[in-house]
């Protein structure tokens, strides 16, 4: 299919631009790596402090690229099996509200003045324009939804009689679950912490932020999934020389995550003292029927890439993984799904340990919940991300892949790196290494009466696989920046590997329309949250203190110093900042 200039436009630079911050997101990658090994002992590098840098790391990779390449992505998608183009007018603007609140929030970020990495708790404060960025990118992202949702009607009146296809289905279920669930988070940042972080406000209730937070927070982690879902039910099977062998099984598992995505969240507070029980053990009952689809998911691809070894000669039990595409440079796309598959295995086992408020006081904020998170979003998610960014743009741009060979095997380096580093973080948190602390300060400094000798091992693991990670990163860089500036040497077309069905599964109204699944969705919601938001504003705690927009030191701890000490609020910023 031709796409219009002005639509490959905006797909060109929203996959270029989060890949080219990426580079600013992996190094600080390897740095944490490299502090929490002791390797460096101190606050800060390069003029960077570490939880700048953390911050930089969790916004850019988790942020910033996923909500870039999902927009992106989406609007291939969407032009490609409708065959209609998005409205080019709408698409810039949803770019430039992208961007502009990149810019806002990268700023605050670099100055120093938001460090309080992705999750922006209060009482850690940021900058005014940190908040506002973070707002723009949110709604920037809002505006294609309105868009597609407008083809996907005049489609439908088109095509009554069709099934609606899966990737059309699976993206606009993805922008669902995103507008409902960023509403908290637009609720959070503008109506909580903006006035907050202005000096408007004296207080502002942390629990009922910490709520609304996950209330976003855990759906936001199904929306950096579903792409690479949409990339599995749709291209894994033809890539690897197959057919999908159920297509309804999709429709289920994408219902499904509507049904579940949201009203999960309370499962990162179960440590909350504020929120009751109830509430804590009905979330955490919900939480096992979102890995449900993901289930489905494991057996339906399982059995779309038997079938494809099948084919391709397989006789025995589990021959067919042997006879899979794993290192053809004309399907390198292949390589990345099949290793972020791989990698989700022991993220969603991960994810069963956490769901499980029991042992969720086991591993709670420690080591091993970065474990976990590296092989889901860093997993499935990321070389999604980065595989199907290739493919896109070598595709439209009619440019030939630089260094296939390399493209190849670098999913491959991605996984040996992550399995090393996730070893190492799991085995880290079982035995009490914290998460989010530059450990090279105390707890691995010989010198430091806090040293913890236990953590050496479990830190060098992650100092080892860190560092593959990083070259396999850079690697993907080089190739993908190296393709860009290549000449277009074959025809420029948007050409996607659409899997046809095994089954001739007949059309089932119920798995084809959205009202059924969103009236239930806000069933759930309401009885899942109100119980939740109404402990939050009962027992909300103590409040976050007052703050001036510049000063990252509570207004009454400045006076306090400054009325006891005489010292000047310059100098208090400065021990602040220390
Ligand atoms: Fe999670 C915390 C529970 C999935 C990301 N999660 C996090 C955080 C992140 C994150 C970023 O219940 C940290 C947030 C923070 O900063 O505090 N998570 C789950 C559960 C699932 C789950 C039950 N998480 C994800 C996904 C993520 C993600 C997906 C990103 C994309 N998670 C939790 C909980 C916490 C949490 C608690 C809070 C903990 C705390 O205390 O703070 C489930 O959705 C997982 C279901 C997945 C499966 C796996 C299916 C396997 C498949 C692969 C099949 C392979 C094949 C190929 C066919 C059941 C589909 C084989 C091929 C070969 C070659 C062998």
């Amino acid at each position: 299919m031709q796409l219009s200039k002005s639509l490959k436009r905006v797909i060109y630079w929203e996959l270029g631009i989060p890949l080219a911050l990426l580079s600013i997101g992996i190094y600080h990658g390897l740095m944490q790596v490299i502090y929490r090994a002791g390797v460096l002992q101190q606050p800060a590098f390069a003029k960077l402090d570490y939880y700048q840098g953390l911050t930089l790391h969790g916004v850019i990779n988790a942020i910033v690229l996923t909500t870039f390449f999902a927009v992106a992505f989406g609007h291939a998608t969407i032009a490609f099996f409708l065959k209609k183009e998005p409205n080019k007018k709408l698409a810039w603007l949803s770019f430039w509200l992208m961007t502009i609140g990149t810019v806002m929030a990268a700023w605050a970020m670099l100055a120093g003045k938001a460090s309080v990495l992705y999750t922006f708790y209060p009482p850690l404060k940021a900058h005014p324009l940190f908040y506002l960025g973070t707002a723009l990118l949110i709604v920037g992202s809002w505006i294609p939804l309105f868009d597609w949702s407008r083809l996907y009607r005049e489609w439908k009146r088109e095509n009554p009689d069709t099934k609606t296809p899966l990737a059309v289905l699976g993206t606009l279920v993805n922008f669902i679950i995103w507008f409902v669930c960023t509403l908290a988070a637009a609720y959070e940042v503008l109506v909580l912490l903006l006035p907050w972080a202005m000096g408007w406000k004296t207080t502002v209730n942390v629990t009922l932020a910490r709520t609304l937070f996950w209330f976003f927070g855990h759906a936001l982690v199904y929306f950096w999934l579903l792409p690479a879902y949409i990339m599995f039910y749709n291209f894994l099977p033809k890539l690897a020389g197959g057919k999908l062998f159920s297509d309804m099984a999709g429709r289920i598992a994408l219902f499904g995550f509507l049904l579940f995505s949201i009203p999960v969240g309370v499962h990162h507070q179960f440590s909350d003292p504020s929120i009751t029980k109830g509430v804590k053990i009905f979330q955490s009952l919900l939480t096992f029927g979102v890995a449900i689809p993901s289930f489905i998911t494991a057996f339906t691809i399982a059995a779309s890439l038997e079938y494809a070894g099948r084919r391709r000669g397989a006789k025995s039990l589990l021959g067919y993984f042997s006879k899979l595409p794993y290192l053809d440079t004309n399907r390198f796309l292949f390589a990345y799904l099949i290793s972020g598959l791989f990698l989700f295995i022991f993220g969603g086992l991960t994810g069963m340990v956490n769901a499980s408020s029991e042992l969720n006081n086991v591993v709670h904020n420690t080591a091993w919940l970065p474990g976990h998170f590296h092989m889901t979003v860093a997993g499935p998610v990321f070389l999604g991300i980065i595989g199907m960014s290739l493919y896109l743009y070598s595709k439209i741009s009619g440019k030939k892949i630089f260094l296939p060979k390399v493209a190849v095997i670098i999913p491959y380096l991605w996984v040996i790196g992550i399995l090393i580093f996730s070893t190492g973080l799991s085995w880290g948190g079982l035995i009490g290494e914290p998460r989010r602390t530059n450990l090279g300060m105390t707890y691995l400094n010989p010198k430091d009466p806090l040293f913890t000798p236990e953590w050496v091992p479990t830190t060098l693991l992650g100092l080892l696989g860190g560092t593959i990670m990083f070259i396999a990163g850079m690697l993907f860089l080089v190739v993908f920046f190296g393709t860009m500036f290549r000449k277009a040497t074959q025809e420029a077309a948007l050409e996607l590997p659409v899997s046809e069905s095994l089954h001739n599964e007949r059309r089932i109204p119920l798995f084809d329309s959205f009202k059924p699944w969103l009236v239930a969705m806000a069933v759930i919601l309401v009885v899942a949250y109100v119980p939740a938001f109404m402990d939050a504003t009962k027992n909300p705690g103590p409040g976050a203190p007052q703050f001036t927009p510049d000063n990252p030191m509570p207004v009454q701890t400045t006076k306090a110093l400054s009325d006891n000490n005489a010292i000047p609020d310059k100098t208090a910023i400065t021990i602040a900042k220390e």
